[in-house]
């Protein structure tokens, strides 16, 4: 097959003029920058409903931001930003709009795409999810023994297991004290059987999410449920204790679930843009319909922002050019994101999934080969934790590693002040990353030591600084808040697939692992046959029939 250039982006002069400058400024250090100019905090932080944006601790002048913005330009943002919002079939290789931003519309707004009205078919959803979740929530949805439902295991896997999981944690201080929410997404047995040992049948809801009902893992978690509950319950108390949310309705009535049980959505919602759909279903139980409609308007407020904003204040936007600075023009190969807040948790994991399952591609949207790097790799943990872990690479090791910071200025657990605790290290970090610490300084501090001495640990006790983070700070996290956030993410990526011309809303990568565990999946039995694999993978195989004795 001929290779077809289609997205010149690379050839393109706001390129070309991003490399000279590149070049020309990268020894520059953001200490010399921050002395030169002490207005550099208000030039270079944007504010939007309480969400702060401090990107002053980069690498970058007023005159990178000008070429960023002339990237933008170039690949054509506001016109890609037009076509998603409009529902044009962006996701090429699937020929599907995408509309996750229409789940956060609301009520009495108006799309219709290809004369449907997306909103309705929206709300309509929301209301019967609304009714559902303040009858289990009420006590007025009972089990099969007549007692109000204490538990609720998500069932699902990717998208349908890591948002929701997210916001529930991330939310916990807002949930309900008569419902507990768990999630089971691993197909080893373990996740499960741990979940079911603390459980009681008569009081445990499923829910089974999956928005093709057809993933292996959910399918075959699903099973074991239902038959874990039938040993306690029959056949017709199936319905009292388990629902689907999914766009398969035939594979969910297959399944044994009633349909009038079933939570659809729409193929245009990515299973890692779902959390706003009925994916969100965990969360609604445990924060009640009110709070849920409430993540959604955070959401929504990020996409009138997104929509409409300059780029110049446009807080994805922003973020998204910064992220393409360090990945392409700096050659920086991951992003961390280091949220301060144990409620966030998950958050990295979350975007890792969202930004690189989205923007880690190769080929661009017209199957033409990128000769550049595209989605980087996305990890991080939580705050203060991590500093006792993997800081010391970030202050003193050999990479460039550009990192997000997440800060909430209140806690929802005041505790004797641990919150400032938390607070002066998030600031703490992302000063010693900017500013590093010079010879004087560590001079200055070894006082009087031998020269030979000297020679050993000045070197040692040098930072180098000039590492690169945004500081995004929310009043707390709250269900509002929280939606900003996510959904601020999902620009992000949305906008450095638009410029490096990448289709983020397939994910062929996943295909081909699924193909072959298919296949191996019987010849880890005896006797079966072996297809031709490499001597590795056979030795694998041998080693496990030998071994296993299940
Ligand atoms: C997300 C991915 C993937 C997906 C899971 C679960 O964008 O496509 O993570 O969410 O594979 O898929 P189902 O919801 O169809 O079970």
């Amino acid at each position: 097959m001929a290779a077809i250039r289609y997205n010149d982006i690379n050839t393109s002069a706001a390129w070309a003029r991003l490399h000279q400058h590149q070049r020309a400024t990268r020894h520059m250090h953001m200490r010399q920058l921050f002395e030169a100019d002490s207005r550099r905090f208000q030039r270079f932080s944007v504010e939007l409903d309480g969400l702060l944006l401090d990107y002053s601790k980069n690498r970058v002048t007023g005159r990178t931001m000008e070429l960023l913005f002339e990237l933008a330009a170039t690949a054509n943002l506001r016109d890609w930003m037009g076509r998603l919002r409009s529902g044009e079939r962006i996701n090429i290789s699937e020929n599907r709009s995408v509309l996750h931003y229409a789940l956060r519309l609301p009520a009495g707004s108006e799309l219709i795409v290809e004369g449907v009205d997306v909103v309705a078919q929206v709300q309509d959803v929301l209301a019967r999810l609304t009714t559902f979740c303040e009858r289990v929530r009420s006590g007025g949805w009972t089990g099969f023994d007549g007692r109000r439902i204490r538990d609720v295991v998500n069932i699902g896997i990717g998208g349908s297991d890591l948002g929701p999981e997210l916001v529930c944690e991330a939310l916990a201080s807002f949930s309900s004290p008569e419902l507990d929410i768990h999630f089971v997404s691993n197909v080893d047995g373990q996740h499960l059987a741990r979940t079911l040992e603390r459980l009681d049948p008569a009081t445990t809801l499923f829910i089974v999410a999956s928005k093709s009902f057809t993933t292996p893992e959910t399918l075959l978690n699903a099973r074991a449920a239902r038959a874990w509950f039938l040993q306690h319950a029959g056949e017709g108390d199936i319905a009292r204790h388990f629902v689907a949310v999914s766009t398969n309705t035939d594979a969910v009535r297959d399944f044994g679930i009633d349909v009038e049980h079933m939570f659809g959505f729409w193929d245009w919602v990515g299973g890692r843009y779902s959390v706003w759909s009925a994916i969100g279903l965990p969360l609604m139980l445990s924060i009640g319909p009110d709070a849920f409609r409430q993540f959604l308007a955070g959401g929504h407020a990020m996409d009138r922002h997104f929509f409409a904003a300059p780029f110049e204040h446009n807080i994805p936007v922003i973020l998204a050019l910064l992220g393409i600075w360090y990945n392409t023009f700096y050659r920086a190969h991951t992003h961390a994101i280091m949220p301060y807040d144990h409620g966030l948790r998950r958050l990295p994991a979350h975007i890792q999934q969202m930004d690189m399952e989205s923007n880690g591609k190769r080929v661009g949207r017209m199957g033409e080969w990128l000769d550049f790097d595209t989605g980087p790799i996305i990890w991080g943990e939580e705050g203060v934790n991590s500093q006792h872990a993997f800081f010391q690479l970030l202050h003193q090791g050999t990479r460039l590693i550009p990192c997000d910071f997440i800060l909430p200025l209140n806690s929802h657990y005041p505790i004797d002040g641990q919150h400032r605790v938390l607070v002066a290290n998030c600031l703490a970090q992302t000063e010693a990353l900017m500013r590093g610490k010079d010879e004087a300084e560590v001079l200055d501090e070894m006082g009087s030591v031998p020269d030979e001495l000297v020679d050993i640990l000045l070197p040692q006790k040098l930072f180098p600084g000039n590492q690169p983070s945004n500081t995004i700070a929310v009043d707390r996290i709250t269900p509002y808040t929280l939606g900003m956030l996510i959904a601020m993410y999902e620009h992000k990526v949305f906008v450095q697939g638009a410029i490096w011309g990448v289709n983020s809303f397939d994910q062929w990568g996943v295909e081909y692992g699924k193909q072959l565990a298919r296949r191996i999946e019987p010849e880890l039995s005896d006797g079966a046959e072996t297809w031709q694999h490499d001597c590795s993978t056979l030795g694998l195989i041998a080693h496990f029939r030998k071994r296993h004795r299940g």
